[in-house]
């Protein structure tokens, strides 16, 4: 079997940012209710990987750059994924790919507002950074501005600690930049408010548009149908790009020194 340090390597050959290793038996991962083992039976680690937004586009102010780019990084995050479950079955290990964001559990309780695994719970555990004030996961030399994957596989691996210190230094900038003040005095994200304003254009605005058709006569539903509301929704159901705002990782200074991390930190 592969060393985690031979692992490492070569995902990031692949074309990781950051990669760690989380073991199963961490008592972090079961404080935080994760269990990997319900998605791998006999799962033994986890393999946290990071890739670099670009952040000139996620500060752009422009929600299409931003949009974009982060699609075009989740593409290379399935990837990578997908070459290191492959790695670690050519080296004789079960592996599965959590879904970087979709597809989610949109049944019982949950309605799609949790992961599988969560991905930023797994990253902290393997030491690629600490939970900053935004909620979001923030690493040393990326800041918040890196989407997550999770591999678990039943492969032994030797485990990453976490970080010794959390890079957030709860300035609070992106409390202040929160358009609907959904990141809360004692840390707390009011997930309700965050997801109707940033899937606005997702499923809530798709249930909305379905509410306000249903009944209507047909001067109402052309009125819907015809506007560059609905047609947005459309467009971003069928790109699968559906994000509607960027700022509590935009406003956010760590790694603020370099302002396009793609440029520098890349090997
Ligand atoms: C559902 C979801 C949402 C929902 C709910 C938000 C949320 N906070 O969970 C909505 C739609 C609102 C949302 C919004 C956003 N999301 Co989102 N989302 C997810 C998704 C699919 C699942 C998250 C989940 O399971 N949440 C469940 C709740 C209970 O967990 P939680 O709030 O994270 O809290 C846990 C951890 O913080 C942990 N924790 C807290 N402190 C500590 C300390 C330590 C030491 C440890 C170990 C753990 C720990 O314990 C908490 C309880 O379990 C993940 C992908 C994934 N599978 O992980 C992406 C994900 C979290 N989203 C992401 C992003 C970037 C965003 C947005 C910026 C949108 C955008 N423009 O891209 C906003 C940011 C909102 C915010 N400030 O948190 C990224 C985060 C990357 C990063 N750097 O951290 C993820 C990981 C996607 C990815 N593959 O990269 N998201």
């Amino acid at each position: 079997m592969l060393s985690t340090v031979e692992l490492k390597d070569q995902v990031q050959a692949t074309g990781a940012d950051l990669v760690g290793v989380a073991g199963v038996d961490s008592p972090l991962l079961r404080e935080h209710g994760e269990e990997p083992e319900k998605l791998l039976p006999g799962a033994r680690s986890l393999v946290s990987i990071g890739v670099a937004l670009n952040k000139t586009a996620v500060c752009s102010g422009n929600l299409l750059l931003a949009r974009h780019d982060t699609m075009c990084v989740y593409e290379r995050l399935n990837h990578i994924s997908l070459e290191t479950v492959r790695l670690l079955a050519r080296h004789g290990a079960r592996a599965v790919s959590v879904p970087p964001y979709l597809p989610v559990d949109m049944g019982g309780e949950t309605k799609g507002m949790k992961g599988e695994i969560n991905h930023k719970t797994v990253a902290a555990i393997a030491g690629l950074g600490g939970i900053g004030s935004n909620l979001l996961l923030i690493t040393p030399g990326f800041g918040p501005f890196v989407r997550l994957g999770t591999i678990v596989t039943d492969a032994v691996l030797s485990a990453d600690e976490p970080l010794a210190e959390n890079p957030c230094d709860l300035c609070g900038l992106c409390q202040s930049a929160c358009p609907v003040k959904a990141i809360k005095e004692d840390g707390a994200l009011d997930y309700s408010a965050c997801a109707s304003y940033i899937l606005r254009n997702g499923l809530p605005g798709v249930i909305a548009i379905a509410r306000k058709v249903i009944g209507a006569d047909e001067k109402a539903i052309k009125g819907i149908i015809y506007s560059p509301d609905f047609w947005e929704i459309w467009q971003s159901t069928v790109s699968g790009s559906f994000y509607g705002c960027f700022e509590c990782m935009a406003a956010c200074p760590i790694g603020s020194d370099r302002p396009n991390p793609m440029g520098d930190n890349l090997g």
